[in-house]
C-alpha cells in the first residue's frame, strides 16, 4: 500500500507518461541501492490484485494483448477446433471434386497463357458453387464457414492463384461487403446474383492518388436534389475483376454535417453500385507480372445515379466498412497461400528425392535439407495461422484484425521465400515455364503488394498494437482510479530493472514435449511486452513517426505471434496423438529456436541501430535528390 501512494506521487506530476517511466525508474533504483535481496523481496511482495483500468475495454485477441506483455490465451490455447460433425461432413464431401476439378478440368499454363481464365472452367467453377462458398444457402450460397472456406481456398491456392484471384476478389471482398453489412433488402438483391457467379462482384477502395492512404479518396457522390440517389463520379485503378463485373462495391467521398461545427465534413461512405445503373465503364484489361487470367482494370463512375437504398454500412461509415472486409479477407489469403507452399515444397522434396549429384540425392546434403526444412517450417507456421484466425472468426471474435493482417505478411512473404528456394532446388528446371514454378513466383508477388502493401500492414500491426496497449498506459496517469493497474504496473517495471522474470508463461498450455519451445515463446511474449512499453514511454504520441522502429516491432509481433500458433498447434497434435505428432513438435521447436533469436534481435534497439536507422535516412535522401546511385563507376567514367 505504502510503495502505491508513493509511486501515486510520482504520477501526479503534469508530465505524462515519462513521468511514468521516471517515477519508476526511481523506485527501482531506491530498490536497488538497498541490494539486490531487499529488490527481490519488495517486488514479491503480495500484491492486490490488478484491477482492470477503469472506462477501457479488455480486447481477447492474444496478438493485441501480446502488446501489454500479457498472455491472452482464450483465442490461442487449446487450438481451436470449430467444425460441427455435420460441417465436417459438408466439407469432406466438398474437398475431393474440388481437388479433381482443379487437377482435371482447370488449364494453370492456359490460363495464365491466355491471360484468361478458359470459359468452360469458369462454367464449371459456377457449377461447384466456388463463387458463393459464404452466402447463406437461403440466397442461393454454399453457407460455408470461414473455416470450411479456408480448406477450400487452400486447394484453389495450390493449384491456380490468377484463378484464386477471380473467386477472391469476387467472395472475399467484392461482395463480402453486403455479407458484413448489407440490411436484408441488399442482401436478399444481391448476394443470390453473385452466389452462383451470374453476377460477378469487384471491390473499389483503389484511385491514383489513394493508394496505402485508403483515406485520401477523392471519387465522390452527392446527394440529389431530391434525396433519392447519390451521383456518383470518379475513377477507380487495379480493380480486380473491374472489367467483367457487374456489382461494385465502392468508397467514394460524401460530405455530412459535422455535429461539433454545424458545419460539413467529408467522410468515407460505402456504395453497393451495379454497372447497370449507367455511367459506369471499364479499362482494358491490364498487362500484369503474375495472375495473368484474372481481370484488372480501371473503373470510371460518370454521373452514376446510385439509389440512396444502396449505401453500405450508413453514411459516413465507409472507411470502417473497408477496413473490415479487408480485415475479414486477409486470412484467406494465408489460406490460399499455404495451398501454394503445399504444391511447391511437393514439386521440391519429390527433386530432392530423385535427382543425383555427386554420387548421392541431392535431398541428403545440408545445404538443401535446411532449405526444404526451412520450407516446411514457413508452410506450417502459415497453415497454422490461417486456420486459428478462421476459426477464431467462426467463434464470433470480432477484433482479429492484428492476426489477419499478420497472416498477410507472413504468408506471402513465407510463399515468396519459399517458391525462391524450390526454384533454386529444381536449379535449370525449375527455372523452364514447363515446371511450373516461374508462374508461381510471378503470381505470388503481388500478395506482398495488394490488400495493403506488407509495409503499410506491419504500420497496421505496430500502430493498432501500440494504439491497444497505450490505453492501458495512459490509464496510469489516473493512478487513484487504476491502483491495481499502477500497482502491477510498477511491480513489473521493477522486476524488469532486476532481470527477473514478470512471470509470463505458456507452459500450463503446452505439451509437456514442448517445455523449451514454451519457454522461449513465454520469454519472446514478455521481451516484446517490455519493448513495445518502452517504445510508448519513450515516443508517446510520436510514436507514429518512427517507421523504423514500428517496422521492427511488427517484425516481432509476426514471429511472436507465429511461434505461439505453431506452439498451440503442435500441442493440440501430441494430445491427440496425431500420427505427424512428433513430426510437427520438432518443427515447432526448431521454429521457436529459431525464432527467439530474431526476436530478440528486432527488439534490440541500441545507439548502434539508431545510429543505422540515421544512415538508412541519409542514403535514400541521396539516391533520392539525385535520382539513383549517386557514386562514381569504380572505373571513374
Ligand atoms: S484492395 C486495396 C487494398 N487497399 C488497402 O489495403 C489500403 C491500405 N490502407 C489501409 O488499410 C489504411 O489506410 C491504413 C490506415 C491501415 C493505412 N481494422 O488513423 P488510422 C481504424 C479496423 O490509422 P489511416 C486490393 O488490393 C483505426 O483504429 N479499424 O488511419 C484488392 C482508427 O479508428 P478510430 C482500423 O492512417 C486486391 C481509424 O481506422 C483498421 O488513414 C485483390 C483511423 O485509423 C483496421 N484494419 O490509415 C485481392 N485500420 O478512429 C483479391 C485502421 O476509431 C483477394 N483502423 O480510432 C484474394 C483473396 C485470397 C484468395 C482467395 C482464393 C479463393
Amino acid at each position: 500500500m505504502h510503495r502505491s501512494t508513493s509511486l501515486i506521487r510520482f504520477l501526479r506530476t503534469p508530465y505524462g507518461l515519462q513521468t511514468v517511466e521516471d517515477g519508476l525508474r526511481s523506485r527501482v533504483y531506491l530498490y536497488t541501492v538497498r541490494g539486490k535481496a531487499t529488490a527481490a523481496a519488495a517486488v514479491e511482495e503480495p500484491q492486490e490484485p490488478p484491477k482492470k483500468p477503469t472506462g477501457l475495454k479488455e480486447s481477447k485477441s492474444f496478438a493485441k494483448n501480446m502488446f501489454r506483455g500479457l498472455v491472452q490465451s482464450d483465442q490461442v490455447f487449446p487450438y481451436p477446433e470449430v467444425l460441427n460433425e455435420e460441417q465436417k461432413e459438408t466439407l469432406q464431401t466438398l474437398v475431393p471434386p474440388t481437388a479433381k476439378f482443379f487437377e482435371e478440368v482447370n488449364d494453370p499454363f492456359k490460363n495464365d497463357a491466355d491471360e484468361k481464365i478458359e470459359d468452360h472452367t469458369m462454367e464449371g467453377l459456377k457449377e461447384l458453387g466456388a463463387l458463393g462458398l459464404q452466402i447463406p444457402e437461403d440466397l442461393g450460397g454454399v453457407g460455408l464457414t470461414n473455416t470450411q472456406y479456408a480448406r477450400l481456398v487452400e486447394i484453389v491456392g495450390e493449384h491456380d492463384l490468377g484463378v484464386g484471384i477471380t473467386l477472391g476478389a469476387h467472395q472475399s471482398i467484392g461482395f463480402k461487403g453486403i455479407l458484413l453489412y448489407g440490411n436484408p433488402e441488399q442482401k436478399a438483391k444481391y448476394l443470390p446474383q453473385c452466389a452462383m457467379g451470374e453476377k460477378m462482384a469487384a471491390f473499389c477502395l483503389t484511385e491514383p492518388s489513394s493508394g496505402s492512404d485508403a483515406q485520401s479518396v477523392r471519387t465522390r457522390a452527392v446527394l440529389s436534389e431530391d434525396g433519392k440517389h447519390y451521383i456518383l463520379n470518379g475513377g477507380k485503378i487495379w480493380i480486380s475483376n473491374g472489367g467483367i463485373a457487374e456489382i461494385f462495391t465502392v468508397f467514394a467521398q460524401t460530405s455530412d454535417v459535422d455535429p461539433k461545427t454545424g458545419g460539413t465534413k467529408d467522410k468515407i461512405t460505402a456504395f453497393i453500385v451495379e454497372r447497370g445503373f449507367g455511367g459506369v465503364t471499364s479499362g482494358p484489361p491490364e498487362k500484369k507480372m503474375g495472375i495473368k487470367c484474372s481481370n484488372t482494370a480501371e473503373v470510371h463512375f460518370e454521373d452514376v445515379k446510385v439509389p440512396v437504398e444502396n449505401v453500405l454500412g450508413g453514411v459516413g461509415g465507409g472507411f470502417k466498412v473497408a477496413m473490415n472486409i479487408l480485415n475479414n479477407g486477409r486470412f484467406g489469403m494465408a489460406a490460399a497461400l499455404s495451398g501454394t507452399m503445399k504444391g511447391v515444397i511437393k514439386k521440391a522434396a519429390e527433386h530432392a528425392a530423385s535427382r543425383v549429384q555427386f554420387g548421392d540425392t541431392i535431398g541428403k546434403y545440408g545445404a538443401i535439407q535446411e532449405k526444404l526444412a526451412k520450407m516446411a517450417m514457413m508452410q506450417y507456421v502459415t497453415e497454422s495461422m490461417a486456420y486459428m484466425i478462421s476459426a477464431n472468426m467462426d467463434q464470433g471474435s470480432l477484433d482479429f484484425e492484428i492476426e489477419a493482417a499478420i497472416s498477410k505478411v507472413y504468408a506471402s512473404e513465407a510463399a515468396w521465400a519459399c517458391t525462391d528456394e524450390a526454384i533454386q532446388i529444381l536449379g535449370g528446371m525449375g527455372y523452364m515455364k514447363e515446371c511450373g514454378l516461374e508462374r508461381v513466383m510471378r503470381d505470388i508477388r503481388i500478395f506482398r503488394i495488394f490488400e495493403g502493401t506488407n509495409d503499410i500492414l506491419r504500420l497496421l500491426i505496430a500502430g493498432q498494437g501500440l494504439r491497444y496497449a497505450g490505453q492501458f498506459m495512459k490509464a496510469l496517469q489516473n493512478p487513484a482510479a487504476n491502483i491495481g493497474a499502477v500497482a502491477a504496473f510498477a511491480s513489473k517495471r521493477a522486476k524488469k530493472s532486476l532481470g527477473l522474470s514478470t512471470g509470463v508463461s505458456l507452459a500450463e498450455f503446452a505439451h509437456p514435449t514442448l517445455k523449451q519451445a514454451a519457454a522461449q515463446t513465454s520469454a519472446a511474449v514478455e521481451a516484446f511486452g517490455f519493448a513495445t512499453e518502452d517504445c510508448l514511454m519513450k515516443h508517446g504520441k510520436n510514436l507514429a513517426a518512427e517507421q523504423f522502429l514500428l517496422k521492427r516491432i511488427a517484425d516481432a509481433a509476426i514471429d511472436v505471434y507465429a511461434m505461439v500458433v505453431t506452439l498451440s498447434r503442435a500441442s493440440r497434435a501430441l494430445e491427440q496423438n496425431s500420427p505427424t505428432a512428433a513430426y510437427e513438435a520438432l518443427m515447432c521447436s526448431t521454429y521457436c529456436d529459431e525464432a527467439l533469436d530474431r526476436v530478440k534481435i528486432a527488439l534490440a534497439v541500441s545507439p548502434r541501430q539508431r545510429q543505422l536507422f540515421k544512415n538508412y535516412a541519409a542514403i535514400s535522401n541521396e539516391i533520392i535528390s539525385h535520382g539513383g546511385a549517386q557514386q562514381q563507376n569504380p572505373l571513374g567514367f
